[in-house]
């Protein structure tokens, strides 16, 4: 049965739901716990380093780790109506790539506004609700590291930008 691995809260697995739901493909959910789960992703992803993300979907034919990708590949296997429309390939691209710039966006503003609300924190937990209040600086470490994993990915870029002496 193909494994679906996601985040709850965040929209970018939400993307690839709507795709799997609408298809109804039969799956086995798996949600992932950012820092802590990552080695797992990881071992699943057969990827060593660099930056790892979910949504993923590994079934038969593959492992797909973008929620676009996700989206087509389901789209071309699966039972029901056709999102992806034909003629319309570049056009869908153009407005996924739209969302991908809010989506990232959003992403920075969300986490800043978790980070200082132990509210919103215990709330992004996927512990028993009992816990959650003693577990709030392990959620506020996990919500840190989700904030800098574009930074972590990606040190050339933000030192160029950081850098003053910079030229260019
Ligand atoms: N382009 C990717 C972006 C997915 C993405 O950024 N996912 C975030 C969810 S907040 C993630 O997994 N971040 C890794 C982490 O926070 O550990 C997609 O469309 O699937």
């Amino acid at each position: 049965m193909p494994q679906f691995i996601s985040l709850s809260f965040s929209p970018w697995s939400e993307k690839a739901r709507w795709a799997l739901d609408h298809h109804r493909v039969a799956r086995k959910d798996v949600e992932h716990v950012p820092m802590v789960g990552e080695p797992y992703l990881r071992w699943k992803l057969r990827k060593l380093t660099g930056r790892v993300t979910v949504p993923v979907l590994i079934d038969a034919e593959g492992t797909f780790s973008d929620s676009f990708d996700i989206a087509r590949h389901v789209d071309v296997r699966g039972a029901g109506s056709k999102l992806f429309l034909a003629g319309f390939d570049h056009d869908i691209a153009r407005w996924n790539e739209k969302s991908e710039a809010i989506l990232a966006g959003a992403r920075v503003l969300s986490l800043r506004r978790t980070l200082i609300n132990p509210g919103a924190i215990q709330e992004s937990m996927p512990f028993p609700r009992a816990l959650r209040p003693y577990l709030v600086a392990v959620g506020r470490n996990a919500v840190t590291y989700m904030k800098e994993v574009p930074h972590r990915s990606d040190r050339r870029r933000t030192r160029h930008e950081h850098d003053p002496s910079s030229s260019r």
